[in-house]
């Protein structure tokens, strides 16, 4: 039976506005039963476009283009990307400017190997400073892009200094509320971020993270996608080729003049962060984008798929599933994690996905009939959000794919009983320089602040606590999630993640091992507006 969410109603929203977070937060005392009883599906508010909309399953799906390197000889294959303002086709008919890597959202897919190190050389030509970060490698500090480790723009020449000279952040160039950060590293139009991208094959997204700009930075288009391969997955006989589709999951609202509508304080992204009530929860739109296409539709033989999705929403959370004409479920079997392949694969009816998570799933095709429709809905999406893509089957096609019952032998198995220490983390709202924020253990972020240190190699286990739903990412590490609300985890925590959902009132227990490299990294929650409003900690590995 579907459940209609279309009766979800103002009040819930309200709900979710800070103050309902306060409120929640205030009724602590809940019973675990009472508090999912409470559970509400979504976090933010909802922007409506001012243009008309085209009808769901038109726009045919594009496919990010893959990004060509400008040198494969030495010790890294090379990259450049230049980040710029341009004006694309999304809804048919208007043109709405973005900024973007490459002049596309998304922007080009960078393919790798495992242990082939990539460096990329990202030129900003954007009015405003930028950082990148690669989400989920594995990658040396310096690279990682820490929010103030600006790229400044070549058109503030009131900021910064010249290319290879740093100096501190926090002169109202991304460093808002007055802080300053002596330890930050800024460069001026250029930078090189190096990857060595030794870890585990996965699908990764780089995106921008400067410091109280993230949200719209995002939302305005830069992200992208990058794939690490590597001899072993390949070997395993995944559908792959045109069979294999990267989908890049993101929600936007567009303005009367065809602009993507965002609630920033200050349009220019500038000088004051943040988003204007009632959006201090999340910004939701109403138009759902799959490869920066609105409701695309993509035709498919009768056969299995690899279906590489990645939720780039700012808050949009999704229960996704595959509805055929005949109203028949198809099955969603699951054989990768944000951080790589699963030990054996997890069969799912429908797939819950929070922001910047990452799900590898096999969609098979096969019972289709030719002409048949396969529609992919979110059920917790109501009106015109609740369809995301469809699926047309064109062909009758030989498959030789194959999903082994073994996918890999090479996950972490940490024990509680490794774990050198157990932190408490609360994510939750309240004040922050005198307004209201999002807080990590009741402080908001500060570059200039330990929050955790730990040792190279330690095993430590957290246990996060929420007040409404926070995506919880960590910046390096991969984790495995040991408990949800007191109990086992869930079919979708299986396999290493990166980011971990916590539902409101619940807490999760994750367990990891800090190592790779030294140095200055972050945790944080990846409702990228919670995220710009505070909701950020250091994680500093010695
Ligand atoms: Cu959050």
């Amino acid at each position: 039976m579907r459940e209609h969410d279309d009766g979800r109603d103002l009040s819930r929203r309200r709900l979710l506005g800070i103050g309902g977070a306060l409120g929640l937060t205030a009724a602590a005392g809940l019973t675990a039963a009472a508090g999912l009883a409470r559970r509400p599906s979504f976090t933010g508010a909802e922007l409506r476009s001012a243009v008309p909309l085209p009808p769901a399953f038109r726009v045919p799906l594009p496919l990010p283009a893959v990004l060509a390197p400008v040198s494969t000889s030495g010790e890294a294959d090379r990259y450049e990307i230049t980040q710029r303002e341009a004006s694309v086709e999304i809804l048919p008919g208007v043109r709405t400017t973005l900024w973007t890597y490459n002049g596309t959202f998304p922007g080009p897919t960078i393919e790798s190997r495992r242990g082939r190190p990539v460096t990329v050389t990202h030129r900003n030509e954007l009015p405003v400073p930028t950082v990148m970060h690669l989400h989920g490698g594995r990658t040396p500090a310096e690279s990682d892009g820490y929010p103030t480790d600006l790229v400044l723009p070549a058109s503030r020449p009131d900021a910064g200094s010249p290319t290879g000279h740093h100096t501190p952040a926090g002169h109202g160039m991304g460093a808002g509320h007055g802080m300053r950060d002596p330890r930050a590293v800024v460069t001026r139009l250029t930078r090189d971020y190096t990857f060595p991208l030794d870890q585990r094959p996965t699908l990764l997204w780089y995106h921008d993270h400067r410091m109280d700009f993230t949200a719209p930075a995002i939302w305005r288009g830069l992200a992208g996608l990058q794939i690490v391969r590597d001899d072993a997955e390949d070997a395993l006989g995944l559908p792959a080729g045109e069979r294999e589709l990267p989908l890049m999951i993101a929600d936007r609202a567009f303005a009367a003049d065809g602009g993507l509508d965002y609630p920033a304080l200050d349009p220019t992204l500038r000088d004051r962060p943040g988003v204007r009530e009632p959006y201090l929860a999340g910004v939701l739109g109403d138009v759902i984008l799959v490869n920066g296409a609105p409701w695309p539709v993509h035709e498919v033989d009768a056969a299995r798929y690899r279906l590489r999705i990645l939720n780039a929403s700012n808050a949009r959370h999704y229960e996704l599933e595959a509805v055929g004409d005949d109203g028949r479920r198809l099955d969603l079997v699951q054989i990768g994690a944000d951080q790589g392949l699963l030990a054996a694969p997890v069969t799912h009816r429908f797939l819950p996905m929070a922001p910047a998570e990452r799900f590898d799933v096999i969609i098979d095709f096969a019972d289709v009939p030719v002409g048949g429709r396969v529609t992919v809905v979110n059920r917790l999406g109501s009106g015109r959000a609740r369809d995301v893509m469809a699926f047309r089957v064109v062909r009758r096609a030989a498959d030789d794919s194959r999903i082994p019952r073994v996918l890999s032998s090479d996950l972490p198995d940490w024990r509680r009983s490794d774990a050198v220490r157990v932190r408490d983390l609360s994510f939750r709202a309240g004040r922050m320089h005198g307004g209201r924020g999002w807080l990590i253990g009741g402080l908001p972020f500060d570059p200039a602040r330990s929050d955790v240190v730990t040792r190279l190699g330690d095993v430590e286990v957290w246990r996060l606590v929420a007040d409404v739903h926070h995506p919880v990412h960590l910046h390096l590490v991969g984790f495995r999630v040991l408990s949800r609300g007191g109990r086992p985890p869930l079919p979708h925590d299986a396999g290493l993640k990166d980011t971990v959902s916590l539902r409101p009132g619940e807490s999760v227990e994750i367990i990891t091992r800090f190592d790779g490299h030294r140095g200055r990294y972050l945790f944080h929650c990846h409702n990228a507006e919670h995220e710009d409003m505070g909701m950020m900690a250091n994680l500093e590995i010695i």
